[in-house]
């Protein structure tokens, strides 16, 4: 794409907090100051049920500077390359996650979620996809969504399904492609074979130059409204917002007109150049709050140095890792959106300090029940995101099962990190492949997203 866009206690608490971030080693969730007020960005979005993400490369994954921001800051990871058509399919039918999966494991490991980028795109097509056409092509894309997505079936928050299928200007209508000339309904076949696929996936359709009403965005729009009215399975829509110095006037009726279809709406590669970022990067985090089914926001990078617009510096962090003023801006907004008590995750009920008797009398079965789980909760009017740490005791975990009791009133509506049975009252939780397996000590975490109040919610855990 081309540079064609212009456009949250006490001191109590706070060691509470401390310790548990220790323990958690790259805790985001409890990161919060004396006033209540979160540090950092993802613990301050997820205190209204919100995530803040960056786009990740692989290459970067051994800089110490960038790594120590992303596990400090962010909560959800785009692979800003490693997952598009020309890294995981360079040979048709030979199929290639390494990087992809790399990064992945590293969000995974430090209890981030990932958004998937990009099944379909007429741009990073591998040769031989670019070579082809028609009723071929048509069945390597689906073939290609089949295949990616089985293979990170389960580990991805949300799917870029199809990016930037739309033109720009005023026509309002799809981008010539070799996809689009497979026919016109090749976007809605993409996103039924991601369903097929990864049934617990969000399925996304991307764009950018879309960020206000304009004849694209209207077109999506479109798009998005006749699916919903047929069926067609899509949930969320990202707006890529590259901007520039500001977001259009009308950036927050927009997302606000694709909520009320009934979708996500999730900001999905932002970066802002020009004098004025600090102040739009403000009103872009505060148009999302104020937008009930505004998901998260993905800055598309870390630091400026890691930006693909070179010399532009559009990113919330300098080159040598400093907070900018927009980074403060951010956070501010972030914490802003919900002004009520935060959370209860400063108290956890099971110790946080791994409590190993010092004098082990017994040190075969140190540990019946094998691990033990606790709840920390970002409450907000409506609703709640419970974060779940599950500790190994003294052996190490292949496998583990956790029990919820969610008081009267309170329903799971998504998880992330671990499968459920059952939504209301009495809920269990089983272990996913990639976090099976816990060292004795060491924990891992998964979380849901609920309706109602989530006060109180009590957990036991066993080794399975
Ligand atoms: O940031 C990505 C850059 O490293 C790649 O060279 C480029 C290839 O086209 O893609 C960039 O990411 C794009 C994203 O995948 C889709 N929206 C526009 C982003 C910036 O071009």
């Amino acid at each position: 794409m081309n540079m064609k866009m212009t456009s949250r206690s006490l001191s109590r608490a706070a060691l509470a907090s401390t310790l548990l971030a220790a323990a958690l080693g790259a805790s985001l969730v409890l990161v919060t100051s004396a006033d209540g007020a979160a540090s950092t960005l993802g613990a301050a979005a997820a205190q209204s049920g919100r995530y803040f993400g960056a786009a990740v490369a692989a290459g970067k994954l051994g800089d110490s500077t960038y790594v120590n921001i992303l596990n400090r800051e962010f909560n959800m990871v785009t692979a800003e390359n490693e997952m598009k058509w020309d890294a995981t399919e360079p040979n048709p039918g030979q199929f290639s996650y390494g990087n992809g999966d790399r990064i992945l494991n590293h969000a995974v490991s430090n209890g981030k979620r990932m958004r998937g980028h990009a099944l379909l795109w007429y741009q990073q097509e591998p040769g031989w996809a670019q070579r082809m056409e028609g009723s071929g092509l048509r069945q390597a894309m689906m073939n290609h969504v089949t295949q990616v997505a089985s293979h990170y079936k389960g580990k991805i928050y949300a799917w870029d399904v199809v990016n930037e299928a739309f033109a720009d200007g005023g026509s309002g209508g799809r981008r010539d492609s070799n996809l689009q000339r497979t026919g016109n309904d090749w976007i809605e076949a993409a996103f039924r074979a991601a369903r097929a696929a990864d049934p617990g996936a969000k399925l996304c359709y991307n764009d950018y130059n879309t960020d206000g009403i304009n004849a694209k965005s209207t077109g999506i729009y479109n798009m998005v409204r006749d699916f919903k009215s047929r069926g067609v399975p899509i949930d969320c829509v990202g707006f890529q917002s590259h901007l520039t110095n500001s977001a259009p006037g009308d950036y927050q009726a927009n997302l606000q007109r694709f909520a009320d279809l009934g979708v996500e709406v999730q900001i999905t590669e932002l970066d802002i150049a020009g004098s004025n970022m600090a102040n739009a990067y403000g009103a872009v985090t505060r148009a999302c709050m104020a937008v009930t089914r505004c998901a998260g926001i993905t800055t598309w990078g870390i630091r400026d140095t890691d930006s693909w617009r070179g010399g532009e510096n559009p990113l919330l962090f300098d080159g040598n890792g400093n907070k900018k003023a927009a980074y403060n801006n951010v956070l501010t907004a972030l914490n802003a959106a919900n002004p009520t008590t935060p959370t209860t995750p400063t108290t956890p009920t099971t110790p946080t300090t791994p409590t190993t008797p010092t004098t082990p009398t017994t040190p075969t079965t140190p540990n019946p029940g094998g691990c033990t789980a606790s709840v920390s909760l970002n409450p907000w009017t409506g609703g709640f995101v419970a974060t779940v740490k599950v500790t190994a005791g003294a052996s190490a975990l292949d496998g583990w099962r956790v029990t919820t009791v969610l008081p009267a009133g309170a329903a799971v509506t998504n998880a992330w990190s671990a499968t459920n049975t059952g939504t209301t009252g009495t809920v269990t939780w089983a272990n996913v492949d990639y976090n099976r397996s816990v060292a004795a000590g060491q924990s891992t975490e998964f979380g849901f997203q609920g309706t109602g109040n989530g006060q109180g919610i009590t957990s036991t855990c066993a080794a399975s």
